[in-house]
């Protein structure tokens, strides 16, 4: 499964979190608010981190009116041929958007969008060479992925839209690390689009680092899931570890943090 090449990237865009982080959505308020310090370093050693794997990385300044705004991912699906600006359909995050559309046509010759009622985040969306699977969550709806899968067939993909377990976006649960192994949460055990990968399930207790991801010859991992890390270095890849515990108090994942092209 999987081209193998899917996951060479040469560009990063990341947005600085901003004081207002400490307000970002969560469905854990039993994990305590993000302490903005902490979160800025966490944050420099994600962009770092980038920077080791190959990317020069664009960091926008912080965006104060949108508490979530630092998770860039879901705000546009970028492909190499084309971008697409998505439609969040969280409410405190649907401004988001605005300049993203501008900000991608200096890197992109076709950017397109996601309209309404179409709604689309693109922590719902994972590549996997030239076809896209993009969760059906609260987050994304038929409409958003019939219009994502128009605009991409138009490019020459492929869209499978797949049905969620309980879980935020669909990347929360999975993710393809490349070189046909996928990075499996039990929430998706079942699902049969998933079987014919080299799974590698992620432990029960480590749910948190079914997200992780694969840049260039390296994969970023959040610190503290030793089972996963391990099963990770056990599959010939090669981790880099990065904590994540003020982003995690607000749902996000390291993938959330980037937008990788
Ligand atoms: C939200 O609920 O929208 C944010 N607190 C977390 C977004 C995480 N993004 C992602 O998984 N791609």
């Amino acid at each position: 499964m999987g081209d193998g090449n899917g996951a060479m990237f040469t560009k990063a865009i990341a947005r600085r979190p901003g004081r207002s982080v400490a307000e970002g959505i969560t469905a854990h308020p039993e994990l305590g608010r993000p302490d903005y310090e902490t979160a800025l370093r966490q944050h420099d050693a994600y962009v770092a981190a980038l920077g080791r794997c190959g990317l020069s990385v664009e960091v926008l300044p912080a965006l104060e009116e949108f508490p979530d705004s630092c998770f860039v991912e879901d705000v546009a699906v970028c492909a190499p041929d084309l971008a697409v600006v998505t439609a969040p359909a969280a409410s405190s995050r649907a401004g988001e958007t605005g300049g993203v559309a501008e900000l991608l046509a200096r890197h992109y010759a076709r950017v397109e969008r996601i309209e309404a009622p179409g709604t689309l985040e693109g922590g719902d969306v994972m590549m996997v060479g030239k076809i896209f699977y993009v969760g059906l969550s609260a987050r994304t709806n038929r409409a958003g992925f019939s219009r994502f899968a128009a605009l991409f067939e138009s490019a020459g993909y492929g869209a499978i839209a797949v049905p969620m377990p309980p879980t935020l976006h669909l990347k929360t649960g999975l993710s393809y690390l490349e070189d046909g192994w996928l990075l499996v949460d039990a929430g998706f055990a079942a699902h049969e689009e998933f079987r014919d990968f080299n799974r590698i399930m992620v432990d029960p207790a480590e749910r948190y680092a079914a997200n992780c991801v694969r840049v260039n010859e390296h994969v970023l991992v959040p610190a503290g899931y030793p089972k996963t890390l391990a099963a990770i270095r056990a599959a010939g890849l090669d981790p880099i570890e990065l904590e994540m515990s003020e982003f995690r108090k607000i749902d996000g994942g390291l993938s959330c943090l980037s937008l990788r092209f």
